[in-house]
């Protein structure tokens, strides 16, 4: 299949799951065009079937205000018309799920173009709900020509919060490479910032308001209180700064280190002990997932999709939002029992491997878009090129 991805190519979980799926189906031997203004930063190599095409925004003294979701549109449609694309894979609702609407009007009379669009999270569940997007946001929902989600619990809220009737949504959660995202020889930071020994506490994101990580520090003020400990904090992000200025005023600052934006992310959680996600809203938590492949439990607050990523009491714990004491207990708990920690470093791992390896959940991307495409007109059932409207379509068996 001709596939192109559209996604967000900065640090961030769905432009993450974008660009894995993309390298994924491209090694399947599908064709990914990835749409974009940046290159995606886990694209960081040359991969067989994948290409890239970088969306120009046009500087205009009239335009006060970039206008990407039009720049991201034509785009889209000289894609689509000269890649002959066959699906049109959007990542995250806004503005992305509109250009494709524009894009596959403009181009619906030569070329029949399958939109899907996965839901992420503050799509739905924060930014998407602003009433200068809620409508938008609904009828781009409704006009996809498939729709899928990366929890039931992002299924459940995108059916109510824009009061959708008459659309299937299909659960697909986030997936991990298992055999990339593993226990192992961990890169030296052990060594470096717990050389006598202390336990790793570990949290990595965008540093968004969501993932409140003054939290991740709270934790650790109380965790000192019974173990040596450090918090290593990768990434980068509004709330940066006060997560710094918070760890100076509780006399801890030397006991946490801000890494900044990393790759090697498989080496770098391997050296942790227990890792932290306390977010206010978290639709999956894809960050917990990579930890949880790396053999590393995780202590996390209930929000959200998190209690369908990680078990409580057997692959980490949740606490309610905001409740550092007791997700502090709970690290201790695992800190100081050496049996129970391995215990629950054994069922992550096993938990990613069962449930959210890449080569078990592929497939149902491939199936949703194979459903699409048979529900085409323009799709040939003998595998012969068909000419439509006076345009040929590939088609790929
Ligand atoms: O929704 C967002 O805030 C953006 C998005 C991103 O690009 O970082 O994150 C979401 O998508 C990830 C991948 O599907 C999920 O694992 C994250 O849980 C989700 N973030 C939130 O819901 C806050």
């Amino acid at each position: 299949m001709n596939i192109g991805i559209v996604c967000y190519p900065t640090y961030g979980g769905s432009g993450v799951v974008a660009t894995e799926l993309g390298k994924a189906l491209a090694s399947e031997g599908h064709q990914v065009h990835f749409i974009t203004y940046a290159m995606p930063f886990r694209l960081d190599s040359f991969h067989n079937n994948v290409f890239y095409h970088e969306v120009e925004m046009p500087n205009y003294p009239l335009f006060e205000f970039q206008l990407y979701t039009l720049a991201l549109a034509s785009k889209m449609v000289d894609v689509i018309r000269y890649e002959k694309l066959d699906i049109l894979h959007v990542h995250y609702a806004i503005p992305h799920a509109t250009s494709a609407y524009l894009a596959k009007q403009i181009i619906q009379k030569e070329h029949d173009i399958k939109i899907v669009t996965t839901l992420h999270g503050t799509d739905i569940t924060l930014i998407g709900l602003e009433p200068s997007f809620l409508p938008l946001v609904k009828f781009a929902i409704e006009e996809s020509d498939a729709v899928t989600s990366v929890s039931r619990f992002l299924r459940e809220k995108t059916l109510t919060n824009f009061n959708i009737k008459n659309k299937d949504i299909d659960v697909i959660p986030n997936f991990i490479d298992t055999d990339l995202y593993k226990p192992s020889q961990e890169c030296g930071l052990r060594e470096q910032y717990a050389p006598q020994g202390e336990k790793i506490l570990m949290h990595v994101s965008n540093f968004r308001p969501v993932k409140r990580i003054t939290d991740t520090v709270r934790i650790l003020k109380e965790v000192l209180k019974s173990v040596p400990a450090k918090l290593i904090l990768i990434g980068d992000g509004p709330d940066r700064s006060e997560a710094e200025r918070l760890s100076r005023e509780l006399g801890i600052a030397e006991h946490v280190r801000f890494l900044g934006k990393q790759t090697g992310l498989p080496q770098i959680l391997s050296a942790a002990d227990v890792f932290l996600l306390p977010s206010q809203s978290e639709s999956f938590g894809l960050s917990a997932l990579e930890a949880m492949s790396c053999g590393v439990p995780v202590v996390a607050t209930s929000s959200g999709g998190i209690p369908e990523v990680v078990v409580h009491g057997e692959t980490g714990y949740v606490a309610e939002i905001g409740d550092t004491d007791r997700m502090a207990k709970y690290v201790v708990d695992l800190l100081t029992n050496t049996k129970k920690h391995k215990r629950f470093s054994e069922a992550s791992r096993q938990r990613a491997i069962d449930e959210f390896e890449t080569k078990l959940l592929l497939p149902h991307y491939i199936a949703l878009y194979e459903r699409l495409m048979a529900k085409s007109p323009s799709t040939p059932t003998n595998g012969v090129a068909t000419p439509q409207n006076g345009y040929v379509l590939d088609f790929v068996v």
